[in-house]
């Protein structure tokens, strides 16, 4: 078996966390008295920009540059609003994870695979996520590393070259699981294979670069739709698919090889 561990992306991913963002944003800004209301059609452009201060900022410069220099020395605190709102609905309303996201963690764990966590959102939100939505928590991963953590987010492989380090593996040993191109892009330039599974606001994501696309993990007797790449025949992200998966590919295509030309596509 050359598979060693999992590392799993936050938002999308392990569960579909971007609504509960977007209104924690919307009440932000509302504490602020900015006059500004995300609706959802604008946040899936917005999200293109990973990091909720980044995103204020991009926000600002474009669609509200005769702000910028009120708002801009405002960004940190308004995120920091942003951030204890979306881990107090978060503990009050657990989101739930997607399907076939416990069954993987359950099935990996059990044949001793390591799972780590690399994301662009902060800390806090990954650990009430998991506080309200995952049997065992945090203690679940042997690693986890946020977008603060590092100098550069997501689409650069920052989160998991620094994941890597810590569970002491190389990228050719591990697989991503991801819901965006950026994710993708990331765990790419890093030289990991990812399996994405697009997410509510990612369906229209270009997932070039991926060893599978498919709607969901799965569950017994519930099929993913399969999208593009390995998988075809298969009806579940199982451990034993992906190892499958992850063995041909290593095989066809290493990708530490793939990496460098894919980011800078
Ligand atoms: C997705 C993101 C995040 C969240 C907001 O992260 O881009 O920025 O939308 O999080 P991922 P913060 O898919 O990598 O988990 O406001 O805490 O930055
Ligand atoms: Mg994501």
């Amino acid at each position: 078996m050359t598979l060693r561990a999992l590392v799993f992306d936050v938002d999308g991913t392990l569960a579909e966390t971007e609504e509960l963002h977007r209104r924690a944003f919307n009440e932000s800004f509302k504490a602020f008295d900015l006059p500004w209301q995300w609706n959802s059609r604008l946040y899936a452009k917005l999200l293109r920009v990973t990091g909720g201060k980044e995103r204020i900022l991009h926000f600002t410069e474009t669609y509200q540059p005769h702000l910028v220099d009120a708002v801009a020395p405002q960004i940190a605190d308004i995120h920091r609003h942003k951030t204890r709102r979306y881990t107090e609905l978060t503990e009050k309303v657990p989101i739930p994870l997607r399907t076939g996201v416990a069954r993987l963690i359950h099935e990996a764990r059990t044949a001793g695979l390591r799972l780590a966590i690399a994301t662009t959102t902060s800390r806090p939100n990954v650990q009430a996520l998991l506080r309200g939505s995952l049997p065992g928590g945090e203690a679940v991963f042997a690693s986890i590393v946020a977008g603060d953590d590092v100098a550069r987010k997501k689409p650069f492989p920052d989160v998991y070259m620094r994941a890597l380090e810590e569970l002491g593996l190389d990228a050719g040993s591990c697989i991503a699981l991801e819901d965006s191109r950026n994710g993708v892009l990331a765990a790419r330039a890093a030289g990991l294979h990812v399996v994405a599974t697009p997410s509510l606001y990612t369906g229209g994501d270009d997932f070039t670069g991926a060893l599978s696309v498919v709607s969901e993990l799965g569950m017994p007797g519930r099929s993913y739709e399969h999208i593009a790449g390995a998988g075809r025949h298969d009806r579940n992200v199982t451990l034993e698919a992906l190892e499958r998966w992850h063995e041909a590919a290593r095989t066809t295509d290493p990708p530490e090889a793939a990496a460098p030309a894919l980011l800078n596509a």
